[in-house]
């Protein structure tokens, strides 16, 4: 994959043959072909990341050190070293780094989705890929400049628009929004609610010492307050959407804090705004500590929670992305019988191409192209080339199964359908739902 694999985005979309959006009819010998160059040649919105815009500072994690200490690769490592995690925390990025390339990349094949993917990255840069250490990689990204570093990886990966992940009780974030914000057309803010939804005893001091009269039990005027504290943010951040993480064990309704405020604070807080509110299910946090950001495994969920939310919440837009390939099929079920749910994503131990591929062609075949196929869910900015390298690759013969069964079956194959299809799945199934660009 060389560093300009994926077409400029400007390119004048058009057809091999004469020069105009082709609406002929395709052969089933053209359809693979065209369906990769739509692929290739369409820019997609990245619907949820945990990147930073250049505002955030150092919080925006990019360069070889980052990208080998990934926590997706800390685990790896672990498994393929004698090294302890309590030895591993001592050690300084760089070192950590130097282990984890030396374990992963030079004593064994990197041929995991994760460890591939940096060799993927270093390609198309043009570095070496078997480099028995660190410092040419090292001496590269130094030398970059942030700023224009990023527009060229996001032109790279075929990425017009990156959602971030930002959570207003952080320190380290606040000063951004307390402070100029953040107006990068390119990046867009997520309110994220873990630390209310699902961390309210250790959370509700610090909404208390802003001003916001609310309690322990989130009694009294506690809701009201939470509401006028997400209406505040809401004017900070601008964000797309609303999110939170739940566990497998997440159930709805349910007598609890996070019962309560889900559905008398945010959810009507959402309908208010015109926001999507984003649930991302089935985490069993931290199963293995030692291993801190990732520690944390899967469990399978009682889908019935959203069932009921959708059916309670009516006038509520609903992104859902779910952790276990066991809950992958009710989603798909779901989404068919609430239009007001949109499934997203392959997330995390699920972006992995054989999973990718059968989640992928189980929503075709259910919901047409009603849904958004991928995010990266990247943490590293120079992720988003390989992961969605691999989601275009992944997603191409699928596809094009997909339209030459259509065709086999009597459907007439144009690309200006193709483009019509893949623009829907990469681009408009998000800006409808979230209202960017006044979709
Ligand atoms: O909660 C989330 O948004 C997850 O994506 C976690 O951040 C997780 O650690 C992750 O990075 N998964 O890819
Ligand atoms: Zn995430």
């Amino acid at each position: 994959m060389s560093a300009t694999s994926v077409k400029s985005p400007n390119r004048k979309l058009t057809s091999r043959k004469n020069g105009s959006f082709s609406d002929r009819r395709l052969k089933p010998a053209e359809i693979a072909r065209e369906v990769q160059d739509v692929l290739e040649s369409t820019q997609v919105i990245d619907i949820h990341t945990h990147l930073f815009s250049p505002p955030f500072g150092k919080i925006g994690l990019w360069g070889i050190d980052e990208l080998l200490t990934y926590h997706y690769l800390e685990a790896e490592f672990f498994r393929s070293s004698d090294t302890t995690p309590e030895e591993y925390w001592k050690l300084s990025k760089a070192q950590r780094a130097d282990a984890i390339w030396k374990a992963l990349f030079v004593e064994n094949s990197p041929v995991s989705e994760s460890t591939r993917g940096v060799v993927a990255v270093l390609q198309a840069f043009g570095l070496p890929t078997d480099a028995a250490g660190l410092s040419e990689a090292r001496r590269f990204f130094q030398a970059q400049s942030i700023e224009s570093h990023i527009r060229k990886v996001l032109k790279m990966a075929g990425v017009s628009d990156v959602v971030m992940t930002n959570d207003p009780l952080d320190p380290q974030e606040r000063p951004v929004w307390t402070g100029a914000g953040q107006n990068d057309p390119q990046f867009h803010a997520v309110l994220r609610l873990d630390r209310v939804l699902c961390a309210w005893p250790d959370h509700w001091q610090q909404l208390a010492r802003e001003g916001y009269a609310v309690d322990e039990d989130a009694s009294g005027k506690s809701v009201a307050e939470v509401r006028r504290f997400l209406a505040d943010w809401h004017k900070r951040m601008r964000p797309l959407y609303m999110a939170v993480s739940l566990t497998d064990a997440f159930q709805f309704p349910e007598e609890s804090i996070t019962g309560k405020l889900l559905s008398e604070a945010v959810l009507p807080t959402c309908r208010e705004l015109d926001l999507p509110m984003s649930l991302m299910i089935g985490v069993r946090r931290q199963v293995n500590p030692r291993l801190r950001l990732a520690g944390d495994a899967v469990g399978k969920a009682d889908m019935r929670a959203v069932e009921n939310l959708c059916r309670s919440f009516p006038d509520n837009r609903f992104l859902v992305s779910v952790l276990s390939r066991e809950n992958q099929h009710e989603l798909a079920v779901y989404a068919r019988k609430f239009n007001n749910l949109m499934p997203f994503g392959c997330w995390w131990f699920l972006n992995n191409p054989s999973i990718v591929e059968e989640i992928t062609r189980e929503r075709i075949e259910l919901l047409g192209t009603s849904f958004i196929p991928q995010h990266s869910d990247a943490r590293v900015l120079e992720q988003v080339i390989y992961k969605w390298h691999n989601t275009r690759r992944t997603l191409a013969p699928i596809l094009a199964n997909s339209y030459q069964l259509l065709n086999a079956d009597g459907g007439e194959i144009t690309r200006q359908k193709i483009q019509r299809d893949v623009n829907r799945l990469f681009r408009a199934n998000g800006e409808k739902w979230t209202g960017m660009r006044g979709n």
